[in-house]
């Protein structure tokens, strides 16, 4: 008579390293646990910074004084940084590449902002920004609301002049009023300040995304006035977001050599993005944002980028947070998978 065999749970554990309490460092941790970095990337300060001199570094900009409507973007960059369940190395299944192995990515920590002073904050910003970009590196700015545009774009722009960058910029709002209520800086005024002072020329400054009832009739023929170049959801709806995008790629690059992308979150639809300050019904899918993150910085030369309006009080299961989150990663991937195709990974 043979007997069943033992049940083995008592041997379900295995140890990993030497010893148990040192068994994972903290970049392999479960990414609850240990660093909140984004993605538990090296947190770095802007000394370090110079002398690493990263291909990619994260900055937080938790401000939202130039909201017109809800706030609490304030609290986005934390969000944002807090939405995965991935830890280590990444696999990318849409790009088949590995991520964090083939770029060096950095975590430079936010811009030194303080509530009810917008003006010293997009000051600080714009330092911060320009601090990473002149080391060469790819900032990638967590906002905040929309007006840390108009310092994270000049930033990038000076640091990369004399080439030039276009932009293309995703949203429900085109965000170039003249002013808000009397107030040139505003999360409605950054596209406007940045043509005015030709930090990016009107032509080459491409909107998509565009739907609902603001900026008025006056507005759009200003921007028709600067040779703005805009694709409503419409516009969308019937040509299908890849055509889109192409054109927006063409567009913002027919000139400029380098691309900005900033992302209003706010251009998904609030139905699977509702944590945000001015959601605008029907709007993109988050699957055609992420493609089109992917073409857009697997196929230009990437200057800088911008993830912005995620309010988390506004927030359901931090989706709005993961779809932000998600944008990032797919620009690394994208940014890793280039560098797959120049030579081994590193
Ligand atoms: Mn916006």
């Amino acid at each position: 008579m043979t007997l069943p065999p033992d049940f083995p749970v008592e041997r379900s554990e295995l140890v990993l390293g030497g010893s148990e309490y040192e068994e994972f460092s903290d970049y392999e941790l479960p990414a609850h646990v240990g660093s909140t970095s984004f993605q538990k990337l090296p947190l770095v300060s802007d000394e370090e910074l110079a002398r690493l001199a990263p291909d990619v570094a994260i900055v937080g900009a938790p401000i939202d004084d130039g909201t017109s409507n809800r706030p609490g973007a304030r609290f986005g960059p934390r969000a944002i940084r807090a939405a995965t369940y991935h830890s280590g190395d990444l696999w990318s299944i849409q790009l088949e590449t590995s991520v964090l192995d083939r770029i060096r990515a950095v975590d430079a920590g936010d811009a030194p902002v303080v509530p009810s002073r917008l003006t010293r904050g997009l000051r600080v910003i714009h330092e911060k920004v320009w601090r990473v970009a002149r080391t060469g590196a790819i900032p990638i700015v967590l906002g905040g609301d929309h007006s840390v545009t108009y310092p994270s774009v000049a930033a990038v722009a000076r640091a990369r002049d004399p080439r030039k960058v276009g932009v293309v910029h995703f949203d429900a709002h085109a965000d170039t009023g003249e002013e808000v209520w009397g107030s040139l800086v505003s999360h409605g005024t950054p596209m406007r300040r940045l043509i005015e002072e030709g930090w990016v020329e009107g032509r080459n400054f491409v909107q998509v995304g565009l739907r609902g009832y603001w900026p008025e009739r006056e507005t759009f023929e200003w921007m028709r006035g600067q040779g703005m170049r805009w694709h409503r959801m419409v516009e969308i709806e019937e040509r299908g977001a890849e055509a889109v995008i192409d054109d927006a790629i063409a567009e913002a690059l027919d000139g400029p050599e380098l691309v900005y992308l900033s992302i209003d979150v706010d251009v998904v639809d609030p139905g699977s993005a509702p944590g945000t300050g001015t959601p605008e019904p029907g709007g993109m899918l988050p699957r055609e944002l992420l493609r089109a993150v992917r073409r857009i910085v697997g196929s230009v030369e990437l200057a800088g980028m911008d993830v912005v309006e995620v309010a988390p009080p506004y927030d359901h299961a931090e989706v709005t947070a993961a779809l932000a989150h998600r944008c990032v990663l797919e620009a690394l991937s994208a940014l890793a998978a280039r560098r797959a195709e120049d030579g081994p990974a590193r």
